[in-house]
This record gives C-alpha cells, structure tokens and sequence, in this order.
C-alpha cells in the first residue's frame, strides 16, 4: 500500500492544551507522525510519497469560506494584540447568545471553535493546508484505480466542522478527500471512523448528504470528548435521514463488542454499495491511550484491518488520533497490513 506522507506536519507544533486544569504539553504532537512513517518504513509497507498540491478549491468544497479566511490570519491577529501565549478560546456564544461574527480576535476563537484544548500557534495553518493536500493525493490515487492508499494526515481533522475547528482538527481531511472523489466519479463514499472519538465535524459537514454514508464507532459522548454529538438516534437531517450511523459504546469497551459494531458497519455499508470507502483511522481505541477508554489490543487492530478488506471497496485510510505514542506506529500500521492480508481484490494482490 502507497502512504502519502510530508515533513511539513512539523509545522503543527503547539506547546500547550489545557488539559485537566494545566497547560500541558499536547498529546497531539509531531513525534506520532514520526513514529507512524517509521513503522511504515521498517515493514516496508509499500512507497512513501509527498502530496501534490490541490489548491484551495477543494478545502473550500467541504469549510466555509469566512472560516478559512479566519484560521490563514488568526495567529497574526492572536500576536497582533500583543499575547503572549498561544491562542486559546476563552468565550463561546453560548445558549440564547448572540450569533453575530465578532470582530476582535477572542470573540472570533470563539465563533469558530468547539472546545479550547487546541490551541493556534505559528504554522499551524501551513500544516493544516499541508495535511488536507496529504489526503487529496490519497484520494487521487484511489481515483487514478489504486485499490488502496494511506494518508498520513497530521493534524488529524474528524472534529473540524463546516466552519469550526477543535479536538486538535482544523480542516476536515477525510471530509475534504470525499468531497473530491465525488466531484470526480464517484456516485458514492462511504466514511468509517474508526478513532475513538465520535467524527462529529464529518458528521456536520454531510449531515444533509444522500451520497454520503457517514458511520462512526467510538466513546459514548456521555463520557466522552466531543461530549455534544454523536448520540445514536443522530441519524442524518432531510434528505440525508439513514445516512449517518452513530455506534457510541461505554466505558471499558473491548474488542468483542466494538467489532459486533463494526459488523453492523460493515453490513450497512455493503448495502450501500459506495465507489469508495474512507476510513478515519485512528489508533486511540488502544487499551493504554492516555485520553480513552476502549480496550483493544495491538492485534486487535490487524483483525479488523482484515474485516474491512472484506467489502473489497476501494480504500482510502486517513490518520485521526492516537495517543499511546510509543506503540502508535505498530497499531496504525497492523490495520492498514491486516487489510493488505484480507484482501483479494486484484488491485491488492499486486
Ligand atoms: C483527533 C482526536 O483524537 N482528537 C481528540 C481530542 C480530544 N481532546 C479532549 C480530550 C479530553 C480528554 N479527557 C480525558 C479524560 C481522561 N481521564
Ligand atoms: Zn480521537
């Protein structure tokens, strides 16, 4: 399998995230790409190439635009006002507010954020841009007859919505990736996420969309981030009504009762006969992630690598999270290699 894959992810190297009542280094950081790309490289997966670059046409497919003319100027506008620290959301237009666009910067974290852990520093938006190109490339291989494809995306993107940012995620890459097929050939896509936590930003962004299978397994937002979205009865709004399917699963959660959800996936999917299927890889479903609460295994993560491969869809992976860092590269990588091994696709087995 070909991984798409660029240096420029360093350029997302945020110092703080509140987390727990402290700044404290986020979990988020480049040194997970790094150990993804090694493990790549040390089972020779297959060829790593960089991305090619789209443009801005297709990001503005999927986000809005004031938004993305917000987050190109927003640590100049952050350092413009003569802060010291990164920029975090301090105020939120909460119920019964105010939806009006502010002009100052605080106000304006505010209207385009869902949560303050994810701070915005200098380069983050060259690295967002770069990691949304990452997926672009995915998806035009998969388009040019690739039966597979990795993205390494970083900054992941599940929780960036049509017009907000947050849970470490800026722009929607699996979004963004799906946008493109289907504006060039494909009828259908189809988006597994996989990630721990819930896809609320993908869901947003195909909410209304017919064309869009949007399914996601991950900790129920009772107890878990993004704590508003991704409750079972979110089916899809209009039009669009069937078209999301939420798994959301309890503290503790292990490998038998997750991979019963994913065979349920799996069954609507094959149902909906997609062009292509996207997956939302992200490896934080691990027994010893420091922010989760699923139980998987290492193994764990090649069985159902394997599951997937069974559709015999087109498959683009695009990284999400994933925590445990040390062990982050052997659990992304048993996926995408469980799926090589479950594959008998032509298109696999060359
Ligand atoms: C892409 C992705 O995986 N984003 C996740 C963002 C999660 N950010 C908020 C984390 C809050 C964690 N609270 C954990 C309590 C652990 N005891
Ligand atoms: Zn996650």
């Amino acid at each position: 399998m070909d991984t798409i894959f660029t240096e420029k992810h360093h350029l997302r190297n945020s110092k703080t995230e509140l987390y727990g009542g402290q700044l404290v280094e986020p979990f988020e950081r480049p040194s997970r790409a790094e150990y993804i790309i090694g493990r790549v490289r040390e089972v020779a997966l297959g060829p790593v190439s960089a991305p090619n670059d789209f443009g801005i046409a297709p990001i503005a497919a999927v986000h809005d635009a004031d938004y993305l003319t917000f987050l190109q100027a927003a640590w100049t506008d952050w350092r413009a006002e003569g802060f010291k620290g990164e920029a975090m959301t301090t105020v939120w237009p909460a119920r019964r507010m105010s939806s009006r666009i502010p002009t100052h910067i605080e106000g304006r974290l505010g209207y385009y954020s869902l949560s303050c852990e994810t701070a915005i520093s200098e380069g983050t938006w060259e690295a967002a841009y770069a990691s949304a190109q990452v997926a672009l490339t995915g998806a035009e291989r998969i388009r040019q007859g690739a039966g597979s494809a990795f993205a390494l995306c970083r900054p992941p993107g599940h929780h960036a919505a049509i017009d907000m940012y947050g849970g470490y995620c800026f722009l929607n890459n699996a979004a963004i990736a799906a946008q493109y097929l289907l504006e060039n050939g494909a009828a259908r896509v189809a988006i597994l996420d996989v990630d721990f936590h819930h896809g609320n930003g993908t869901q947003d962004i195909f909410d209304r969309r017919d064309d869009v299978l949007f399914l996601s397994l991950h900790g129920d937002p009772m107890d878990a981030f993004p704590h508003f979205l991704g409750h079972a009865d979110e089916i899809g709004s209009g039009a669009g009504a069937g078209f999301t399917v939420n798994y959301p699963m309890p503290p503790g959660t292990g490998f038998e009762t997750w991979r019963a959800a994913l065979s349920d996936a799996l069954s609507r999917m094959a149902t909906f006969a997609p062009d292509v299927l996207i997956i939302s890889l992200g490896v934080d479903t691990f027994e010893t992630d420091p922010i989760s609460f699923f139980k998987l295994t290492s193994d764990d993560f090649t069985t159902y690598g394997a599951d997937i491969a069974a559709l015999g869809l087109p498959t683009l992976f695009v990284m999400e999270g994933g925590y445990d860092i040390a062990e982050i590269g052997v659990n992304t990588v048993n996926v995408l290699q469980g799926f090589e091994s479950g594959c008998n696709k032509p298109s696999c087995l060359t």
